[in-house]
């Protein structure tokens, strides 16, 4: 008898732990590409509408105090797959699409974390932190190490960012649909003979490119890229089709994983809606605000196409969806696409009520969109103005899957399951945010301090406010969340603790 009251407690706890296990919720992190705070209707947008993206938010919970690491994309992706301040490590600013890999191998990562407790991982879309260890690439072999190795088991990417070579895609590391006959070579500093650039040949433009900033290099799909590229010409993209090939992967991946009977994390990075702006044909000219406005349609679709995609399958209920955007917005950041003008005619305002935007220290920079919906365990149509960082989804969901990180080892990542949950309001206690330039900032208590350091104070091709001074700021983000007053010289004990709290985060 006792055996068979053993063996049956066995069995239950084994089943108990399967369960467990298939109970896990799905994880998908919609992780779009210079989409403002401002530029989404969920967020006050008022010429643009985002259904999709509003219905999130009205499923979920509306952060309005997220903020991304950096004002830029490659140290904000490399924070929120590390859970470290891209800050720490030299080379994590902007890279050429020919870079190497700048996320250690070696470390815990957010992917090996989902790994560690049973799930499959897979990232689409853009990747922008570099691949291999080897200068320069072969991109006509297998290219390692690369999200493999940084804990993502299936991959389908672009490498870098729409307007850098190679334009191609690469599934599992490997270029897709290149011919043997026909090898691709990249060169960031020269142009290879017999290869039209834009700067030769600006009539075969369909977009023109901003002289002032360059993308005036290899063409395809009649668009000046940054960096030359020869070969390869069966495996380049077409820019209006990407939105929909990534869609398609990203379903795809998430039917692999069902197969596999596992729970899934997707960092499902879209492309949307950076520079150049190039929309699928569907969406060509169905906003008021020029190609930029089209591809926001075109990334509201994908989120649509992706959450009907969870629904057909049965996923919604217990799927943790994650949209935020790496850094602020910026209107012409390359191409003369009208965005700039059509903003203006329409008042429409990328970083809603924050000053700056992509590549600033001012907030617009690193305040960023950020809904979490989670039917069940969140009640919907919740808002919550709690300070939370991109670098914290790494402990928090390792926190959630219970996943030791390893004692000894380094990161800025923290637990912050509950609030992004909705189940707490403990927030962060500071924030650290990057500009291009590097000259950090920090919020606490409402408080915003901002290093000095030099540098134009507007970025002139894109007409950026930097926030760059050499003189101390202190804005009151309470009170001034526009950072219109500095109060540095009225509060010096205030500018003395933040600047030591800072001095003390850089030195851990
Ligand atoms: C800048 C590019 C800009 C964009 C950005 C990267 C110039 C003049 N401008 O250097 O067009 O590609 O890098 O954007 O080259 S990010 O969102 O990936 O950080
Ligand atoms: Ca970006």
């Amino acid at each position: 008898m006792k055996r068979i009251v053993f063996s049956m407690m066995l069995l239950f706890g084994i089943h108990a732990a399967y369960a467990q296990v298939q109970n896990r919720p799905n994880v998908l992190i919609i992780y779009t590409d210079d989409v403002g705070y401002g530029d989404l209707s969920c967020n006050g947008a008022k010429v643009i509408a985002t259904p999709n993206i509003d219905r999130l938010a009205q499923n979920g919970i509306n952060f309005s105090n997220a903020h991304a690491t950096a004002s830029t994309c490659t140290p904000s992706r490399y924070s929120l797959l590390s859970g470290r301040y891209a800050w720490r490590k030299k080379g994590t600013n902007i890279l050429p699409g020919d870079a190497n890999l700048v996320i250690p191998t070696d470390i815990t990562t957010l992917p090996k974390v989902f790994q560690q407790a049973g799930y499959v991982t897979g990232a689409v879309g853009k990747w922008h932190l570099g691949l291999g260890s080897q200068s320069p690439v072969n991109w006509n072999k297998e290219v390692t190490p690369g999200p493999r190795e940084v804990g993502f088991d299936y991959s389908f990417i672009f490498p870098a960012t729409a307007d850098r070579v190679p334009t191609v895609f690469m599934e599992n590391q490997q270029t897709l649909g290149l011919e043997a006959k026909d090898p691709i070579a990249v060169d960031y500093h020269k142009a290879f003979p017999g290869e039209l650039t834009g700067k030769a040949h600006p009539e075969l433009l369909k977009q023109p490119n901003d002289p002032r900033q360059g993308h005036d290099g290899h063409i395809v799909n009649g668009i000046g890229r940054i960096g030359f590229m020869q070969g390869g010409k069966r495996s380049e993209w077409t820019d209006e089709e990407l939105g929909y090939v990534f869609n398609n992967k990203a379903l795809s991946f998430i039917d692999e994983s069902l197969k596999k009977q596992k729970p899934f994390f997707l960092y499902y990075a879209i492309h949307n809606i950076h520079v150049p702006r190039m929309p699928g044909t569907e969406f060509k000219g169905k906003s008021k605000l020029g190609y930029r406005g089209d591809v926001t349609l075109e990334m509201d679709h994908s989120v649509g196409v992706i959450m009907n995609g969870l629904k057909e399958r049965g996923l919604l209920r217990n799927t943790i969806v994650i949209f935020s955007s790496d850094n602020g917005p910026v209107l012409n950041d390359g191409y003369m696409d009208q965005s700039a003008e059509t903003a203006a005619a329409l008042d429409h305002r990328p970083g809603g009520i924050y000053r700056g935007g992509k590549y600033s220290a001012f907030e617009a920079g690193t305040r960023v969109p950020f809904i979490v919906q989670w039917p069940a365990k969140i009640a919907g149509g919740k808002k919550s103005d709690a300070l939370v960082s991109q670098v914290d989804l790494m402990a928090s969901f390792a926190a959630m899957l219970n996943v030791k990180l390893p004692a000894g080892e380094f990161t800025d990542s923290r637990n912050y399951f509950s609030t992004l949950t909705g189940r707490s309001r403990k927030h962060r206690d500071f924030v650290i945010e990057q500009p291009a330039n590097s000259a950090l900032c920090i919020i606490k208590d409402g408080w915003k301090y901002l290093s000095p350091s030099k540098g134009p104070a507007l970025m002139g091709a894109v007409n950026i406010e930097t926030g760059y001074s050499t003189a101390d700021q202190l804005y009151d983000l309470n009170k001034d969340p526009g950072e219109r007053t500095n109060l540095a010289g009225k509060y010096p004990q205030r500018v003395q603790a933040l600047k030591a709290l800072l001095e003390k985060v850089m030195a851990e």
